[in-house]
């Protein structure tokens, strides 16, 4: 019996011990006072502790394959005591002899390049981008700090800001190049500001067509985003951010170029030595020292649109790691079409998709999409008869039907079908509709429902003024 209840206590702790990841913030909550986990963000997204039957760890951990992730920003500190060598990319075909032994135009180049001051040096001296790469990279199950996302990914620091977070579209252009050239399979870039640059845009066109996936942060001026270089590029994903409750952070940018949501309020990471970088971002929050974590300040806790993008661009590394074969188009789709609607029903401008679901993502079929989109509505004569034209997308890869239907005022309770779309419209003109239908009222919502043949469905709302 003494011996039976013994084998039983030793077995618990086994298992206690094997609770994974065992990094102490990753258990923990209210170390700064505030009512919810210190990590809440990596476990809303699906990054529950790996004994959850639902955690997205569970399909994939990063251990598969070494993917590279390009994190252009500030710099890494990449002797941060919860960072291993092992994550750090390294150039193997470069040695340190002042010599470019791999030809691709950097001198010594083994762990990144510092496109400001065209050397090695990636040493960040804002705090920045070593931030953004702890939630990617932090050591995981080394009983220190926190846990990052991905175990086996390799990170590119690849300085293209300086210490006040300030950089070029020319160095941006240039470092998306580099990180193509030397093998990224997805970029982060939480930087951007208003104005387009065509250097900047081939670019990232450029990466597009070499199948490597871009991240871009939305931005924090709480502003439309249209205009905005890179964030407003077709070509990437653009990261807007949301808070503990799943709603949009105040200062998060928005607009129809927003592709999907992540939790961008208050996160926790690495702390670069000497840093404390609220200070360039959010001034008017600044306390000096009131973000640092820990023993000797080795975390630091930050909220931006910055930080809501390494959770998507380490969710994308993660089903590189798994499947190896798939293209960037895939895993954007997988990202995007998975997460979780919030807000307004349907895609809409300050979530895109919905909030980043990395489980869902993992999980997701590679081709599968459904995209409900009205873009707008035009009025049309045809003989005597007023019509309504509606424009936007119904598209599935394995179309149904689509339907659309008309209520009264900004939130309907009772809708009438007003249309059926028998075959996928890409982008044009989805239905007409009699204008005499919208008489009654001076504020109508259109609602579209997409219908995919396994049964899903998409909407999309849109809000008629009629003077
Ligand atoms: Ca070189
Ligand atoms: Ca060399
Ligand atoms: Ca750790
Ligand atoms: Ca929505």
């Amino acid at each position: 019996m003494y011996r039976a209840v013994l084998l039983i206590s030793i077995l618990a702790v086994t298992c206690m011990a094997a609770a994974a990841p065992d990094d102490p913030y990753f258990a923990s909550r209210g170390t700064w006072g505030q009512g919810y986990d210190d990590q809440w963000a990596l476990k809303r997204i699906g990054f529950t502790a790996k004994d959850d039957a639902t955690s997205a760890w569970r399909i994939e951990d990063g251990s598969s394959s070494a993917v590279i992730v390009a994190v252009l920003d500030t710099g890494l500190d990449y002797r941060h005591p919860d960072f291993a060598r092992r994550n750090l990319w390294r150039n193997e075909h470069e040695s340190k002899n002042g010599i470019d032994d791999d030809g691709n135009g950097y001198v010594d180049d083994l762990h990144g390049w510092n496109f400001l001051e065209r050397n090695d040096d990636v040493a960040d001296l804002s705090g920045h981008g070593t931030f953004v790469t702890g939630i990617i990279a932090a050591r995981t199950d080394n009983g220190e700090g926190i846990a990052g996302i991905n175990r086996g990914v390799k990170i590119m620091p690849l300085r293209v800001l300086n210490f006040l977070g300030a950089g070029h579209a020319v160095k941006v252009a240039e470092a998306i190049y580099y990180a193509v050239e030397n093998g990224a399979r997805v970029i982060n870039m939480s930087l951007g500001s208003p104005g387009d640059s065509a250097a900047e845009s081939r670019a990232m066109r450029y990466a597009a067509d070499r199948g490597v996936l871009i991240v871009v942060a939305a931005g924090n001026e709480g502003s439309d985003i249209t205009g905005f270089g890179p964030a407003a590029s077709e070509h990437v994903i653009t990261v807007a951010a949301t808070d503990e409750s799943d709603t949009r952070a105040g200062f998060s940018n928005w607009g129809a170029q927003v592709d999907i949501a992540a939790p961008g309020t208050d996160l926790l990471s690495l702390r670069a030595r000497r840093t404390d970088f609220v200070l360039t971002t959010f001034p008017h929050l600044y306390l000096p020292g009131d973000a640092f974590i820990g023993d000797q300040a080795k975390y630091y806790r930050a909220s931006g649109t910055s930080f809501s993008a390494p959770l998507v661009a380490a969710t994308a590394s993660l089903i590189f790691a798994k499947q190896p074969e798939l293209t960037a188009a895939d895993v954007r789709r997988m990202l995007l079409q998975s997460a979780r609607d919030i807000g307004v029903p349907g895609i809409d401008q300050f979530s895109g998709y919905g909030l980043l679901d990395a489980r869902a993502a993992l999980a997701a079929d590679p081709k599968f999409f459904l995209d409900a989109v009205i873009t707008g509505v035009a009025v049309a004569q045809e003989g005597n008869r007023t019509l309504v034209a509606v424009r936007g997308t119904a598209a599935a890869d394995q179309f149904r039907r689509a339907t659309i239907e008309l209520g009264a005022g900004t939130d309907p309770t009772r809708w009438q079908r007003v249309a059926e779309v028998r075959e996928v419209v890409p982008d044009g003109t989805l239905a007409r509709i009699d204008a005499t239908l919208l008489q009654s009222a001076k504020q109508w919502t259109l609602r579209l429902i997409v219908e995919h043949r396994g049964g899903q469905t998409r909407e999309a709302r849109y809000l008629v003024n009629l003077g």
